[in-house]
């Protein structure tokens, strides 16, 4: 029964359909919805949106909107807006086709910002004011709190700072999820800010429901549609190989004592690796792990289940189908183990740092002195973006990141002379991962990196070729610090854009 989701009188009264709150929005406003990698977005308004938009275009109007997100949505917003090209400008994050090949094409803007900034850079005024926020919830509670759903995102920044908010009652999200949430309204701007009271991972520090102004509610719109579930790929000789290689590597800090026994506060990026990790880590003989992450997908939910893993604080939900229904099933037992925060929370630098959190982050390239491309296919080609995985690589106790060592059925190399472009310096990163092996790169220097590089990541059809540019490197560079042929590093990207391959010639 729908009204039993709404229980605020005034708020009752402002529902009408999709069509009706999407032609609320006026070409050229800068609009914030909710939605963290397919979990927790709207619905109905953001496809009504792109009909009312598909309208304008056939009229010849110009339609077009600034649409900001917690990270990447589904293909019934970021997929729908971008298909009848009604997106100017995109940020933070995306992972979809139609956007993608926008951007790529140079007609879609898109800003790509660590997950932590977002939030703040609105609160700091970098950006344009937002017009309209859409936001999905559980229910409307009788004061006018809000209940989050799957992810959280940054909809406490969208309902604070819209001038006006379309809130979106999703009624396949269950209100059961009432009290998982833990929303920190502390956050102020410089020079106020005060520490984040938070110590350990599962620490409770917010509130579980967000607040908005029930006068600036200016449309409310029932769905009942489920989040986008994307399957996982089980996982594969090559995934397995890289989360051994990581687990080993684990097992050794932990006999080192560098790492407790039950490790520090786990991220994991999303993808296939990462969750082959995550599947590695359930029998690895770990006990009483912990995971301070964004998101959480199907392999963490399983280590909850197992009970390896204690808790899992995260932003948002990454499941596959079958997660999603294990989760509902069983959510009396999650709801103690899971918190979803606000994230400027779960990827705080502050908090990541005290925390301590060991990263897992998927890559596309990485080079010998161990710069990390996660965001650039050839220097130009946008893939998703960088997420937070910056937030997490610059500021956790460890920073690992993983790859095969060849993409594109071996035609491309990962491990490179240079990247085609950087999001994680040299600086910034521990541990590189394939399933050729483990490179720690702790304490060495760019020759020594470059050395362990392609010794344990480089696949060896492109083992020689590397070997043979930084022996060249070291004898003929300019300098001898990180040694580089400058006109020759970014050759093999060069060389796979003209003959589709990485392979010289002679190898082939
Ligand atoms: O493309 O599917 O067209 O073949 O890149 O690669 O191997 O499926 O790996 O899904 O783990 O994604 C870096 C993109 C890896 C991801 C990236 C091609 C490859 C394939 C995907 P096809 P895989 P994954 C937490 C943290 C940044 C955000 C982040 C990512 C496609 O991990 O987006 O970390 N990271 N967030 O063929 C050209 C190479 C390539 C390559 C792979 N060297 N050159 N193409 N590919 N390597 C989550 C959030 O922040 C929300």
């Amino acid at each position: 029964m729908p009204d039993s989701r709404i229980h605020h009188a005034t708020l009752r009264q402002r529902v009408v359909d999709a069509a009706h709150a999407a032609a609320l929005i006026q070409p050229g406003e800068t609009v914030a919805m909710s939605g963290f990698t397919g979990s927790g977005y709207p619905k109905a308004v953001p496809q009504a949106l792109a009909a009312h938009i598909a309208q304008a275009h056939a009229r010849g109007e110009a339609f077009r909107i600034q649409l900001l997100t917690g990270a990447s949505t589904a293909p019934e917003l970021d997929g729908a807006l971008a298909q009848v090209d009604g997106l100017a400008m995109r940020m933070p994050f995306q992972s979809d086709p139609n956007a993608r090949k926008q951007i790529n094409a140079g007609k879609l803007d898109y800003l790509d910002i660590h997950l932590s900034h977002v939030a703040q850079h609105v609160w700091f005024g970098f950006y344009n004011e937002i017009d309209t926020a859409v936001i999905e919830v559980s229910a409307i509670l009788e004061d006018g709190a809000l209940v989050p759903t799957t992810s959280v995102g940054n909809n406490k920044t969208w309902l604070d700072l819209a001038k006006k908010v379309i809130i979106e009652v999703n009624q396949w999200q269950p209100v059961e999820m009432l009290g998982m949430h833990d929303i920190y309204y502390g956050t102020a701007l410089p020079p106020h800010r005060l520490p984040i009271p938070m110590v350990h991972g599962d620490d409770r520090i917010g509130q579980t429901t967000l607040r908005c102004e029930p006068d600036k509610i200016a449309a409310v719109v029932f769905t009942d549609a489920p989040d986008r579930n994307s399957p996982f790929n089980p996982v594969d000789a090559d995934s397995a190989r890289i989360a051994g290689h990581l687990i080993d590597f684990l097992k050794h800090e932990v006999a080192r004592g560098r790492l407790p026994a039950n490790l520090l506060p786990l991220q994991s990026g999303v993808g296939n690796i990462p969750n082959a990790v995550l599947a590695g880590l359930a029998s690895s003989g770990f006990h009483g792990l912990e995971a301070y992450t964004e998101v959480i997908q199907d392999g963490m939910l399983e280590l909850l289940k197992s009970g390896v893993l204690r808790y899992a604080s995260c932003t948002g939900f990454a499941f596959s189908p079958e997660a999603n229904e294990e989760f509902r099933r069983n959510l009396a037992f999650y709801r103690s183990r899971i918190i979803l925060r606000s994230q400027e929370i779960s990827n705080h630098p502050e908090l990541v740092r005290r925390l301590g959190c060991i990263g897992m982050n998927g890559m596309l390239e990485a080079d010998l002195y161990g710069n990390i491309n996660s965001t650039h296919v050839m220097g130009s080609s946008i893939m998703n973006g960088i997420g937070g995985s910056g937030d997490f690589a610059r500021n956790g106790f460890l920073s690992v990141f993983l790859s095969t060592s060849t993409a594109k059925h071996g035609s491309i190399s990962s491990i490179v002379p240079m990247v085609s472009h950087v999001d994680h310096t040299e600086h910034d990163v521990a541990v590189i991962v394939t399933e050729q092996g483990l490179a720690d790169l702790r304490g060495l220097s760019p020759k020594q990196r470059a050395r362990a590089v392609i010794s344990h990541c480089a696949h060896p059809d492109y083992r020689d070729g590397l070997q043979d540019y930084f022996d060249r490197a070291c004898r003929d560079s300019y300098a001898k610090h990180t040694p580089h042929l400058l006109p020759e590093a970014l050759s093999w990207h060069q060389r796979w854009l003209q003959t589709g391959t990485m392979q010289p010639s002679a190898n082939r």
